[in-house]
């Protein structure tokens, strides 16, 4: 008997999210460690092809000059494949039902994910738990979004991949808050799309589970690389995503939803460093510097709240089953150990610039 926790991120097209699944992937013996009495593995071969955009994130470090780089140069769009052929943003949602392949699968629920499998459990023993990681194109948010929102009533872990740049840099004196709005969509999209808002409050709608929402900051190298800077990013954060977060701590809402800030440099050393056209958001990146290398930078931190929080729900509803076949002594080892290399915490009162534990410290 093995229990299933479906992870998911949010955001729009070219946001980060496949690049944000990848670098926690690679994080995966890091935060586990070699000396825990877990261990995790992907379900199959095809699983362990997330590493592989990670791989591209590095190549943004060939190049031999400080150049300009855009924002979507290096990880490609995720598209859904069928029998090896890619299907085009705007092609594949007519296809619907039909596609199956290594990547691609068909949820339970007859839409399209592209998901990862990793079982997690004690070593030399069958796996408790399958971590789903479930990855997409990021237009489906303005094109479909009524499958964003089943994709986040199934899984219970939901990281939203903040565009930094267009959270910290205002549109304008007349338009502060322009390209966040447009970009990031924390409230209502353009036209009447959906925004953020409303697509937590549709997929939270008669709630009968615990939830854990992660902002992810992505992109962010420019803010985390000072203290005052990182708080000024946290500070824009609360202010930028103030509805969504009133609605998490709203009735109903606060003591079953998890809600954690916690950035993440899936590259390091790719500065924001202007927009190209202010009339549009349109960021530039460079190196740090010629030499500058692939540093990645908190990458582990997503990872040691899932598996907290995931680790105690499985506790939690165990089942008979449990005391027969094993006892809970590493798995809750591990959610100490998980804790301990948190950068925010509120049980110990431990707080890094930049990151917190906005509701739920209870739920992890
Ligand atoms: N500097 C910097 N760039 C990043 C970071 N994360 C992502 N990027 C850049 O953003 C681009 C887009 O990232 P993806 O992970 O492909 O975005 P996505 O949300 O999966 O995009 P779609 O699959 O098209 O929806 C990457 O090629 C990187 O160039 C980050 O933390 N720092
Ligand atoms: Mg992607």
């Amino acid at each position: 008997m093995i229990r299933e926790f479906n992870i998911t991120v949010l955001g729009p097209a070219r946001a980060g999210k496949t690049s944000l699944l990848s670098s926690i992937y690679c994080q995966f013996s890091q935060v586990i460690g070699r000396d825990s009495d877990l261990e995790i593995t992907p379900v199959s071969e095809t699983d362990s092809n997330l590493g592989r955009h990670a791989a591209q994130l590095r190549t943004a470090f060939d190049t031999i000059t400080q150049m300009p780089l855009n924002n979507a140069d290096v990880v490609e769009a995720t598209s859904i494949v069928e029998s090896n052929s890619i299907t085009k943003p705007k092609e594949r949602f007519d296809l619907g039902q039909k596609f199956k392949n290594n990547r691609g699968s068909i949820s339970k629920f007859g839409f399209n994910d592209i998901e990862y499998r990793f079982n997690l459990g004690q070593k030399n023993k069958k796996p408790k738990v399958q971590l789903v990681l479930r990855d997409y194109p990021g237009e489906q948010l303005m094109e479909n979004p009524k499958e964003v929102i089943r994709r986040i009533r199934e899984c219970s872990v939901t990281m939203i991949a903040i565009d930094t740049p267009a959270l910290m840099v205002e549109g304008g004196r007349s338009f502060p808050w322009l390209y966040h709005n447009d970009r990031n969509i924390p409230e209502n999209g353009k036209n009447g799309s959906a925004g953020m808002l409303n697509i937590f409050k549709e997929a939270y709608k008669d709630l009968n589970e615990k939830k854990m929402v992660l902002l992810v900051p992505v992109k962010c190298e420019k803010w985390m690389s000072d203290p005052a800077t990182a708080s000024l990013l946290l500070d824009r954060l609360k202010t930028g995503y103030s509805q969504l977060l009133d609605f998490f701590a709203s009735e109903g809402m606060s003591d079953n939803v998890a809600v954690v800030v916690t950035p993440v440099e899936t590259m390091g050393n790719i500065v924001y460093a202007y927009m190209d056209n202010k009339e549009n958001y349109s960021p530039r990146f460079m190196k740090g510097s010629v030499v500058s290398k692939f540093n990645p930078r908190y990458c582990d931190q997503p990872l040691r709240y899932i598996l907290r929080f995931i680790l105690k729900r499985f506790l939690e509803n165990q089942g008979f089953w449990f005391d027969w076949f094993g006892n809970d002594k590493p798995f809750l080892k591990a959610i100490n150990d998980f804790a301990r290399g948190c950068n925010s915490d509120p049980n110990t009162g431990l707080q890094t610039n930049g990151f917190t534990t906005i509701q739920g410290a209870q739920l992890l």
